[in-house]
């Protein structure tokens, strides 16, 4: 088994992967891609027809992308500690809120800093769409500890990989006004996971 991720270690859905299975104590080896390069050879595409990463090898072969699946894929292996929940309730909750999170912060951050093919104009419009979706955040984390308030979990990793993207490669800032939102990045961002 092998997880193919890239090299610099600063791209978002990697790194979703590594946060998560340090928070699950899973050592899995993982081999280092160049991005944009070695993901998109043809050899690479017939583990991925996307050609994104990360991408799970397993030892027969099978490969699996998209980091929701993998991490899923994990979850369902090795249940403890539970990042998808463990309830029913839990789990729709945490569910509800990584997808909010996916799309109404991950997207028009990783949207504001793509100026190869989008006009300034409308990246400057994502980038105001993610500031409004954080600053309903730094609301949410008035009344709770973490992104579902069920306790730590996935929805949390995929926000701190999104977050942390926009602030060292999209020139994002939290706003100093932000204090539930700073609080809760500075909790998760203290876990060893953040380091992975
Ligand atoms: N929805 C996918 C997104 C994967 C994705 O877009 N990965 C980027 C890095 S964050 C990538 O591999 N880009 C390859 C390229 O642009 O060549 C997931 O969650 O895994």
């Amino acid at each position: 088994m092998r997880i193919y991720v890239d090299e610099s270690g600063e791209a978002p859905s990697p790194r979703r992967v590594r946060i998560f299975l340090a928070e699950k104590g899973l050592a899995v080896p993982y081999e280092r891609l160049a991005l944009h390069e070695e993901n998109r050879t043809d050899a690479f595409r017939k583990k991925n027809p996307y050609r994104t990463l990360p991408v799970l090898e397993l030892d027969d072969g099978t490969c699996i992308a998209e980091s929701m699946a993998i991490c899923r894929y994990f979850e369902a292996l090795h249940p403890e500690p539970h990042l998808f929940g463990s309830t029913p309730l839990e789990q729709a909750e945490i569910e509800m809120w990584t997808r909010r999170i996916e799309l109404s912060v991950y997207l028009p951050i990783d949207f504001a800093g793509a100026t190869n093919f989008l006009s300034e104009a409308s990246a400057a419009r994502f980038r105001e769409g993610a500031g409004r979706s954080l600053r309903f955040y730094d609301r949410q984390l008035s009344e709770r500890e973490f992104m579902a308030g069920v306790g730590y979990s996935v929805a949390d990793v995929f926000a701190l990989s999104a977050i942390d993207f926009g602030l060292r490669h999209v020139g994002f800032a939290l706003d100093p006004a932000w204090k539930n939102l700073h609080r809760w990045h500075t909790t998760v961002s203290a876990r060893p996971s953040a380091a992975a």
